[in-house]
């Protein structure tokens, strides 16, 4: 927080007005803001439907190592339980000091990368790390957060979304792109990685096989007009604008009714994720049903110890 009462700056396009630093966490690889209305003095009038979650390691193109994964899924969980949230944007912060780079996410820290399948923080050895920390690969868990989740996650690209930093645009139900700095490849395979889940095949639904085959096995560099063209991408914009759009696609989807927009989530969802998205999207039909008399009714008779009584309820309307 500065002078201001304004949040500190965090990236070359994050304007600290729109914006209040999420109180309780104490994150060091990403950031959680809410957007906020100020009055003029910066007094924070109230909080607004939207929060920007956003990779804070630009000096390595915001790849995540355990920790950020473990922050990401806290911000993002937080954000799945705000009953007054409607949209995440999630974006990267920088440029990078070091070299002005600006970065998305540029997937797994191949520098933490153990051979055992183990991803040591500094310092950390075979002996002393926690496999049940550092064992997994646990940004598919937050992959999974983002697709179940019942609010709108737009992938506001601002650099590189590279390896594990593509497939988190893929898994996001919108992506804006930078005009200038949003670039978009595929090194999973360079660097004997695969994703061979959301990250492969949601790609091949969005934009068809044969792309997603070369996008995947070329590792080439495309942009952000390039993915707007394949589908994959629903804007580029001008780099100044990115997150001035991005709000305002949180704010028509803020005007839209917050019970269709987890249905229609739910049910584009349903098809490719089979039993788990049928799942997801019966549970909240089945929440509405507990709404009705009907069901009211088949849980008083239990409680009563009676039958219950379906007499006013039709088979057919
Ligand atoms: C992003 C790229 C194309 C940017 O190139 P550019 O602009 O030329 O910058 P560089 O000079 O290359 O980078 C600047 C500094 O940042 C470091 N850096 C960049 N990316 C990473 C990274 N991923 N890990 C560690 N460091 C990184 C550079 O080393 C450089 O540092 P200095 O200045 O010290 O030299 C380019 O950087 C690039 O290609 N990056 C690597 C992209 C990549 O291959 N990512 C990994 C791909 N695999 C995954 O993401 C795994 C995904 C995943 O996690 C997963 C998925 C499914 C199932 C399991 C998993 C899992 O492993 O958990």
């Amino acid at each position: 927080m500065n002078a201001n009462n304004l949040p500190e700056q965090v990236s070359d396009i994050f304007d600290p007005t729109h914006w209040r630093v999420v109180e309780g966490f104490h994150f060091t690889d990403m950031t959680y803001h809410r957007q906020v209305e100020r009055d003029a003095s910066g007094q924070v009038l109230r909080d607004l439907p939207t929060v920007r979650i956003a990779f804070n390691r630009p000096e390595v193109r915001n790849a995540f190592r355990p920790a950020t994964v473990d922050e990401l899924y806290r911000a993002m969980d937080h954000a799945r339980m705000s009953p007054d949230v409607a949209t995440v944007l999630l974006t990267g912060n920088g440029p990078s000091p070091k070299d002005g780079g600006h970065s998305f996410c540029s997937g797994g820290d191949q520098r933490i990368r153990g051979r055992d399948g183990y991803k040591y923080a500094d310092g950390e050895t075979k002996e002393t790390i926690d496999p049940a920390r550092a064992g997994r690969l646990h940004i598919l868990e937050v992959q999974r957060l983002i697709r179940t989740m019942p609010k709108v996650v737009i992938a506001v690209v601002n650099g590189w979304a590279a390896g594990g930093g593509h497939s988190l645009h893929v898994v996001a139900d919108l992506t804006i792109a930078s005009r200038e700095h949003g670039k978009f490849k595929q090194t999973d395979a360079t660097v004997g990685s695969f994703d061979a889940g959301y990250g492969s095949a949601l790609l091949a639904r969005q934009i068809g096989q044969k792309k997603a085959r070369e996008i995947f096995f070329l590792a080439r560099e495309y942009s952000a007009e390039d993915m707007e063209r394949m589908g994959a991408v629903n804007e580029a914009v001008d780099h100044a604008e990115l997150e001035n759009t991005a709000l305002q696609y949180a704010a028509d989807i803020a005007k839209q009714s917050p019970q269709a927009i987890r249905m229609l989530k739910f049910a584009f969802n349903l098809a490719d994720d089979g039993l788990a998205g049928q799942q997801v999207f019966a549970g909240e039909a089945t929440r509405l049903a507990y709404m009705t008399d009907e069901a009211v009714e088949g849980k008083e008779a239990f409680l009563e110890k009676r039958d219950p009584d379906w007499s006013a309820f039709p088979y057919y309307f």
